[in-house]
């Protein structure tokens, strides 16, 4: 699927785009189920385990910003990355064995749906080396209207940059727009029709604006590591199964095998690291990270006001 110009594209700008990525027939049917799980949001009135709502979320109109771990959803999320052509292109760019680090489906409403502010995963998840990814999986066409997302080639091969708040000195989950390392001048937006995907490696910067148009974004990520890329302390999500003992953190990792085999033999690589500690007074997820850790806007600045 991939080939040796594909993969060199990736090694050097750290981002990739994939046609087709699943069959016609497992896009209609994550769809059915996206939409299926958006009519059960009309019930809730909180942010909870599954769904992160966004401002002006009603029974009437449903408007989230997250459905979480969709693979812990409905299994046929989990399925369809087991089984489709992503497989091959983890193979490609991660080796043999590979894991699920977690996965997530952001589902900007129309009219406004939140941004995400310009931010490196690895600021999130620090591991042991940084062969490790995110795909995003189109669900709906994507254009330049409805929030796609954004790179900054070559980015995955720079430092990690600073994302804790300057005011509270907390983690919230963003560069600060004013960066100079941040040169939002090269930014790459990706569109692409509903079934098309996007790689991008845990290092590189990249973001999202708000919904404008009046047409939902439905990406499916899935986020991914080489199985010897071993998590540190300070990532939010193996805290909470670390407090359930080294069992609970076992059989979690078991569970998360996509390809291949687990191992109890990290690689360790000379990576630059920041760990995302101390935590912002909500992280239940990047969205309520950004928010209430006092990320600055990128997008305010720049984006919606056309500049
Ligand atoms: O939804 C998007 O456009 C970006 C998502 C993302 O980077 C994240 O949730 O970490």
């Amino acid at each position: 699927m991939l080939n040796a110009e594909d993969i060199a594209f990736y090694r050097e700008n750290g981002y990739l785009m994939v046609e087709n990525a699943v069959s016609p027939e497992q896009l209609a049917r994550l769809r059915e189920i996206t939409y299926g799980l958006i009519e059960k949001s009309r019930a809730v009135t909180e942010s909870d385990d599954v769904f992160d709502l966004d401002e002006g979320h009603t029974a009437a109109q449903p408007r989230l910003t997250r459905i979480k771990l969709p693979h812990k959803q409905d299994p046929y999320y989990w399925d369809v990355l087991k089984n489709s052509r992503m497989t091959e292109v983890l193979a490609a760019l991660l080796g043999p064995d590979t894991m699920i680090q977690t996965s997530k489906l952001n589902t900007k409403a129309p009219g406004g749906g939140a941004a995400v502010e310009w931010h490196q995963d690895w600021a999130f998840y620090p591991h042991s080396n940084d062969d490790m990814l995110a795909f995003g999986l189109m669900l709906e066409d994507v254009d330049e209207a409805n929030g796609p997302l954004q790179v900054i080639p070559g980015t995955h091969k720079g430092p990690v940059l600073s994302h804790h708040s300057a005011d509270s000195g907390v983690f919230c989950g963003a560069v600060d727009p004013e960066d100079p390392l941040f040169d939002h001048e090269k930014a790459v937006t990706l569109t692409g029709k509903a079934g098309s995907m996007t790689v991008h490696h845990v290092r590189t910067l990249h973001g999202s604006a708000p919904n404008l148009s009046d047409r939902n974004r439905l990406i499916l990520f899935y986020e991914c590591r080489a199985a010897d890329a071993w998590p540190l302390v300070g990532s939010a999500s193996y805290g909470k199964l670390a407090s359930g003992g080294g069992q609970a953190l076992w059989d979690h990792f078991a569970d998360s095998v996509i390809t291949g085999n687990m191992t109890t033999e990290p690689r360790a690589e000379a990576v630059p690291m920041r760990l995302p500690l101390p935590p912002a007074p909500d992280a239940g997820s990047i969205f309520k990270t950004q928010k209430s850790g006092g990320a600055r806007s990128a997008f305010t600045a720049r984006e919606k006001v056309g500049a």
